[in-house]
């Protein structure tokens, strides 16, 4: 099994965290985002939406890291409580990586990611959105009471969480003003360490371009308006 993956990509990381949770053997291909690697045609291959982590599991390939999260579940760990098989429990799962990639994640990639990398500015909507994002996440876990971001334990659902949240504190983005995702967010680190780990290392990266945005002026990017360098 391979997993292609960027360093500091909260999609990639989640994935590698699930990876790693459930001792599955396999080979991170690196790939390189400045370099445009996910951008080629033979990447389109393997993803033709161009994004990035893509899994090759024997030839079958899967992109989207909800849907890796939950095959590996469902292929490798049937049995496993990361994925319950109780329909609500399972359901309070996959309601918080919807939530995650269609809610807070988005908001999060636009006002801390997008400026790091490409030529945005953190604008005060965008902090808005935000905020809004991280208010229902603050009311999901007090409705719930529990440790965890979808019940009592630990689930799939806590890897592109804590990715997301990583990246706030990797610009130093105070959550105080929301203490049950902050304590969540905290208990993670402290109860998984190994698995903090992988995150944490992507998180360095991303401080460290906070301060020293990459030099990306020789990507040529279809969307995103590529900073110049100011020399
Ligand atoms: N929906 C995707 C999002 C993945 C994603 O946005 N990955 C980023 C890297 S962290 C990417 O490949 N972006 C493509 C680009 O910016 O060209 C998932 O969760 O797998």
């Amino acid at each position: 099994m391979k997993i292609y993956a960027v360093s500091d990509g909260p999609p990639s990381l989640a994935v590698r965290m699930a990876l790693k949770a459930l001792d599955i053997a396999h080979e991170h291909v690196p790939v390189d985002y400045g370099k445009g690697e996910h951008m080629t045609e033979d990447y389109a291959k393997m993803n033709p939406q161009k994004e990035i982590p893509v899994l090759d599991d024997d030839g079958f390939f899967l992109s989207e890291s909800n849907a890796i999260l939950q095959y590996l579940c469902d292929k490798y760990a049937p049995d496993s409580p990361l994925y319950p098989k109780d329909p609500k429990e399972r359901a309070l799962v996959n309601h918080r990586l919807c939530f995650n990639l269609s809610f807070l994640y988005p908001q999060i990639s636009a006002y801390v990611m997008a400026p790091i990398f490409f030529d945005y500015e953190r604008t005060p909507m965008g902090l808005k959105k935000l905020h809004i994002a991280l208010a229902a996440f603050e009311t999901y876990m007090s409705r719930l009471g529990s440790k965890f971001a979808a019940g009592d334990h630990l689930t799939i659902a806590d890897f592109p969480l804590v990715t997301s949240v990583m990246c706030l504190e990797g610009i130093n983005f105070n959550i105080d003003q929301y203490p049950l995702v902050k304590a969540w967010y905290a208990n993670f680190k402290q109860q998984y360490p190994e698995l903090w780990a992988i995150s944490a290392v992507g998180m360095a990266e991303i401080t460290e371009f906070e301060k020293n945005p990459p030099d990306l002026s020789g990507m040529e990017h279809p969307i995103h308006p590529i900073k110049k360098v100011k020399k």
